[in-house]
Order: C-alpha cells, then structure tokens, then sequence
C-alpha cells in the first residue's frame, strides 16, 4: 500500500490548548505523524510519497467559499491586528442567534466559522490542512489509476470540520474531500467508514442529506464524549439521506469483543450499499493507551480491524484522524494497514 506524505504537516504547530480550563501542551502535535511515518518505514508497508499539487475545486466541492476564504487568511488577519502565536475562538452564534450574517469583527468571524475552543488556528494551519487536501486528492489519483488502497499520512486531522466550520483539531476533512473527489471520478456510491473514537460531525454535516455518500461511525457515546452534541444513534440522515447515516455510538470502557461487534454491523451495512469504494477514517485513539479516550483496544486487534475491512473487497482509501499515545499510535495505525493489505 502506498502512503501520501503531508511534509508539510508540521507547519502546523501549536504549543497549547485548552483542556478543563488549563492551558495544557497541545495533544495534537507534529509529533504524531512523525511516529507514524516512521513505523510506516519500518514495516515496509510501501512506498511514501509526496502529494500531487490539486487546485481548490475539489475542496469547494464539501466546503462553503465563506469558509475557505476566512480559513485561508485567518491567521494573517490575527497577525495583522496585533496578534501572535495561536488565535482561539471566544463567541458563537448560538441557538436563536444570527449565523447568516457575516460579520466584519474576527473574533465574531471565529466564532462563526467554529463550534469550539479546542482547535488552535496557527500560522501554518492553512498551509497544512490545504497540504492535506492535496495527499487526499492524490491517493484518489492512485486509486483511479487502480491501486486497491492508499494511505493519506496528514496532520492536523479532518472529521469533526463541517461544510463551513472548523472545530476538534480540524480545519478541512480530507476524508470528505476524498469521498467526493471519488463521488466526481465516477463511483456512483462512496461509503465511509469512521473508527476513530471521536464521532466524526463534521463528515456526517457533510453529507447528511445525501443519498449517494453513506456514513458509518463507531465512537464513545456523545453523551459522554466529545463532540457531545452529534453522534446519537438515532440520527439516520434527511431527505434524500435517509437511512444513509448510521451510528455506533459505544460506552467509555468499551473492550475489543463489544468494538468488534459493532464493527461486523457496520460493515455488513457498507456491504449493503453497494458502494465503488470505501473512505476510512482511520483514527487509533480507541487504543487502551490513548490519553484522551475510553475505549480498551491493544495493539494486537489492530491489525484484525484491517483484515476485517479488507473483506468488504472495496477500492480503500485510508485518512489519518486521531490517536495520541505516545509512539504506539505508529504500530497501530500499521497494523490496521498490514492487516488489510496482508487480505487484499
Ligand atoms: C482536549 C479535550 C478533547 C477535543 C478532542 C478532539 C478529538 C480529535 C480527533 C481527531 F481525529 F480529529 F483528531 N478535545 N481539549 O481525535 O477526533
Ligand atoms: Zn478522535
């Protein structure tokens, strides 16, 4: 399996973030791609490659000009005010609020084009995340020329970004951005698959009305969990989308036998749609390590969640999300692609 290397991943780089009111070491950092390219390397996976430079067409496909726009100068807008380091976000349009006037002020337009406070926007966020979008587009190139897989290595992740807002380390969902670029090569059906212990809002947001794009989470309960207010099992798509939207949502404490089994109905949902090809969300902060999650996988199932997928005999395209333990999120995040690649 061929992996597209986002080198410019560390570009975006931010010291802290705000966790239960203390400004704490950012956990979302460049060291995380760093662990997995080089696990990559040592397990022979394939060969990592750069991405191919894509134009923004692709992007504007599942994201609002608005947002673009803003996210693309947001930071030298700070900057140009007086600002430095890390810009937050500090008001939202909420509930009974206007969100369909644009205002002038940046910090309203932060808070307009986010839903929270736990994403850093640094100087190099837009040039990392537009990278991204760039290895997402070239692993779809592979993918078209025939390969059976392709794994997009990119940092910051993408899930929780919607149409036009950013928020849980997301900036564009390159997973999103894939799905449709395969949507417009001619798949007529495109299934997503997000294991990532996060539920992924912003790729539901996405394509929620959408009969064309089917979405299947696995994640901590958002009662719960993060991002608390999307997630529940009872949101099955509108419209046109409906019953194209299935979740999972599972408790903290959550151990491999009760993962797994969610996975077998996801996967026999997928299987059903009878998609061209299948974008995973491949997030290993379900790891029993991980420092910020809840549920109870080891290394060793790993490489199991990839056979397993492997069986759905599908074109795979692989997007990195989350996972913050230290090195082992290298290992895992390989395991899963050995394992599939090893079926496939
Ligand atoms: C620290 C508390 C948790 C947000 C958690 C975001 C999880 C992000 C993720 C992604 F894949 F996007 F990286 N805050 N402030 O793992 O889902
Ligand atoms: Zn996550």
């Amino acid at each position: 399996m061929k992996t597209i290397f986002n080198a410019n991943h560390a570009a975006h780089r931010a010291e802290y973030e705000f966790f239960r009111g203390e400004k704490v070491p950012a956990f979302e950092k460049p060291e995380r791609a760093d662990w997995v390219h080089a696990a990559v390397q040592r397990a022979g996976l394939g060969a990592i490659l750069p991405p191919q430079a894509h134009d923004d067409a692709a992007i504007l496909a599942v994201h609002s000009e608005p947002y673009v726009r803003f996210l693309r100068g947001a930071h030298a807008e700070f900057v140009a005010a007086g600002g430095d380091g890390a810009v937050f976000p500090s008001v939202w349009p909420i509930r009974g609020m206007r969100s369909d006037v644009e205002p002038t002020n940046f910090a309203a337009r932060m808070g307009l084009y986010s839903f929270d406070s736990g994403s850093p926007l640094t100087a190099g966020t837009w040039q990392a995340t537009r990278s991204g979008a760039d290895c997402a587009l070239t692993a779809v190139d592979l993918l078209r020329a025939g390969e059976r897989s392709a794994f997009v290595l990119t940092r910051p992740p993408g899930h929780h970004a919607g149409r036009d807002f950013f928020g849980g380390y997301c900036f564009l969902n390159h997973a999103a951005i894939a799905a449709q670029a395969l949507r417009d090569a001619g798949c007529a059906r495109v299934a997503i698959l997000d294991v990532d212990y996060h539920h992924g809002n912003g790729t539901q947001d996405i394509f929620y009305d959408r009969a064309d794009v089917l979405f299947v989470s696995i994640h901590g309960d958002p009662r719960s969990e993060y991002p608390f207010f999307l997630g529940h099992a009872d949101e099955t798509g509108r419209g046109a989308g409906s019953g194209c939207n299935l979740n999972l949502p599972l408790p903290a404490g959550t151990t491999a036998s009760a993962w797994f089994a969610a996975l077998d109905q996801a996967l026999a949902r997928i299987s059903g749609f009878k998609s061209d090809a299948l974008v995973v969300s491949l997030g290993v902060d379900t790891f029993e390590g991980d420092p910020i999650s809840h549920f109870k996988l080891k290394t060793a199932d790993y490489p199991r969640m990839g056979e397993r997928i492997a069986a759905l005999g599908l074109p795979t395209l692989w997007a990195m999300e989350g996972g913050y333990a230290v090195a082992e999120i290298g290992d895992n995040v390989v395991g899963v692609l050995g394992g599939f690649a090893a079926r496939s």
